[in-house]
C-alpha cells in the first residue's frame, strides 16, 4: 500500500498526504509522515492509551515529556485517522449495497423490459405477417374483380348490340304486322261486300256462322264465338257450349256464382246483360232473331248445392217478337230427371194454373203475367214468363245455400229463389242453372 492511501475495504479512496500533514502540523512538536508499522498497529491502538496521552499532556512539562507527548500526537491523529477510515469504510460499504442494490433493480427493471419489447416486437411481427397475407388477399381479390369486370364489360357490350338488333327486327316486324293488318282490313272489308252481296242474292245462306251449331263446324272448344244470325248486320257474341250432349249449343241464361243481378228492368231483358263467360241473359230480342231462323231445342241444365245435376230438354223453343212482349212458345218435355216445370205436364200444375206456355214476358217494371192480383215478376223478383205464377223460376234471386225461407237459413216470405219444383221442391234455390239452345233434330 503506497503512503497516504486508506488500507482496507476501501480500495481506491485516499487520504490526501496535504490532509495529513495539516493533522499533525496542528499539534505541538516537529511534524513527520506515519511508517507503515504504525499504520498496522493503529489498529489494536487502545483508548486507555490514548485517555493517558492525553493526561501526560495536562499534568506533565513539555521539556521532560517531550517524547512522550509527541508519540501520544501521533497517536491521537493515527486515531483520528483511523476513525475517518472507519466512518468512510461503512460509507463505502452503504454505497455498495446501494449501487448494487440500484444496479439490480436496473438490471431486472431493464430484463422486463426488454421481455415487454420482444412480446410487442412478437406481437408486431405477428401483425405485420397478417397484414401482409390480407393484402396479398385483396390483391388477387382486386385481380379477379378487375377479370369480371372486364368480362362484363364485354357482355354488356354485347348484350347492347342484341337489344339495338331486336329494336331493328322489332320496328320491322311492326311494319310488316301494319301492313299485314291493313291486307286483313281490307280483305275483311271485301269478305263483308261478298258476304252481303251473296245475302242479297240469296245464294249462300248457310255459308255464315248462325249460331254455335255453325261454329262447331270450325272449332270444337268451349267458349265465346262471334255468330251472324238472320237480319243482323254486326256479329252477335255468343257462349257456346260444345262440350254438352253432342255440343253446338248457343247459351241463352246462365246462373254460377249470383255475381249479376237479374232483378232488371225491360230493357235490361230486351238488350241483355252479364259477362260471356259468367252470369248472362243473352237478350230477348237476340232470342227472337235467333230462334227465328229455324226450329231449335232447349235444353236446361241444373245443379244443387250437393252436387246433384239434372236436365230437362224440351223438343221446339221460340219465341214471339216484342210486339207480343216475347211470348214463349214451347213444345213437348222430351227428356230429362228434372221433371217438367215448365209447362207442367199433369193435372195438378194445370189446377194451379202454371204452366208458362204462350204465357208473355214480364219484368219488375212490366207486368204481363196472367195474374189479377200481383205483378209475379215483382213478387218473384225476376224477368220470366210468369202465369199466376210460376213452378220454374230461374231468374230468381241467388241464394247462397239451397232451402231458405225456413228456420236457420235465410229468411223469405215467398218463394224468390232459383227454383225447379219437380226436382228440388219449394223454398230450393239451385247453385248453377244454364239455358242453351240447339237446332232440332
Ligand atoms: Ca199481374
Amino acid at each position: 500500500m503506497r503512503l497516504g492511501e486508506v488500507p482496507g475495504r476501501c480500495d481506491g479512496v485516499l487520504i490526501s498526504p496535504a490532509m495529513i500533514q495539516s493533522s499533525v502540523s496542528s499539534s505541538k512538536g516537529p511534524t513527520r509522515l506515519f511508517h507503515r508499522s504504525e499504520w498496522a498497529s493503529h489498529e489494536s491502538l487502545e483508548p486507555s492509551y490514548e485517555l493517558k496521552c492525553l493526561q501526560m499532556g495536562d499534568h506533565h512539562d513539555m521539556a521532560d515529556s517531550a517524547n512522550t507527548s509527541d508519540k501520544c500526537k501521533r497517536r491521537k491523529v493515527l486515531y483520528s485517522l483511523n476513525n475517518h477510515r472507519h466512518r468512510l469504510r461503512l460509507c463505502c460499504t452503504i454505497l455498495s449495497w446501494v449501487v448494487l442494490l440500484s444496479l439490480t433493480s436496473f438490471v431486472i427493471w431493464l430484463h422486463l423490459r426488454m421481455e415487454g419489447l420482444r412480446t410487442e416486437k412478437d406481437l408486431l411481427t405477428d401483425k405485420v405477417l397478417k397484414d401482409a397475407q390480407l393484402l396479398a388477399s385483396l390483391q388477387y381479390r382486386t385481380g379477379q374483380l378487375v377479370s369480371e369486370k372486364a368480362e362484363l364489360d364485354n357482355r354488356l357490350t354485347y348484350g347492347i348490340c342484341e337489344i339495338e338488333k331486336l329494336q331493328n327486327t322489332s320496328v320491322v316486324l311492326r311494319t310488316r304486322l301494319n301492313d299485314v293488318s291493313k291486307d286483313l282490313t281490307d280483305k275483311g272489308s271485301t269478305l263483308r261486300t261478298v258476304r252481303d252481296r251473296l245475302i242479297m242474292l240469296g245464294g249462300c245462306d248457310n255459308c255464315l256462322i248462325r249460331d254455335c251449331s255453325d261454329a262447331k263446324v270450325w272449332n270444337a272448344l268451349d267458349g265465346v264465338y262471334p255468330i251472324w244470325p238472320r237480319n243482323f248486320t254486326n256479329a252477335l257474341y255468343v257462349y257456346c257450349d260444345m262440350s254438352s250432349e253432342g255440343g253446338g249449343w248457343t247459351l241463352i241464361q246462365r246462373r254460377l256464382d249470383g255475381s249479376v243481378k237479374f232483378n232488371r228492368s225491360w230493357l235490361d231483358y230486351r238488350d241483355g246483360f252479364g259477362d260471356l263467360s259468367g252470369e248472362l241473359w243473352i237478350g230477348n230480342e237476340n232470342l227472337y232473331y235467333l230462334l227465328s231462323q229455324k226450329d231449335y231445342r232447349l235444353r236446361i241444365d241444373l245443379e244443387d248445392w250437393d252436387g246433384n245435376r239434372s236436365f230437362a230438354e224440351y223438343d221446339t223453343f221460340r219465341i214471339e217478337s216484342e210486339e207480343d212482349n216475347y211470348r214463349l212458345r214451347l213444345g213437348t218435355y222430351v227428356a230429362g230427371d228434372a221433371g217438367d216445370s215448365m209447362t207442367g205436364g199433369n193435372s195438378t200444375f194445370q189446377i194451379f194454373n202454371r204452366d208458362l206456355n204462350n204465357m208473355q214476358f214480364s219484368t219488375v217494371d212490366r207486368d204481363n203475367d196472367a195474374s189479377t192480383k200481383q205483378n209475379c215478376a215483382r213478387q218473384y223478383k225476376g224477368g220470366w214468363w210468369y202465369k199466376d205464377c210460376y213452378s220454374a223460376n230461374l231468374n230468381g234471386l241467388y241464394y247462397k245455400v239451397g232451402k231458405y225461407g225456413v228456420k236457420g237459413a235465410p229468411s223469405s216470405p215467398v218463394q224468390d229463389g232459383i227454383e225447379w219444383f219437380t226436382w228440388t221442391g219449394w223454398y230450393y234455390s239451385l247453385k248453377a242453372v244454364s239455358m242453351k239452345v240447339k237446332p232440332a233434330l
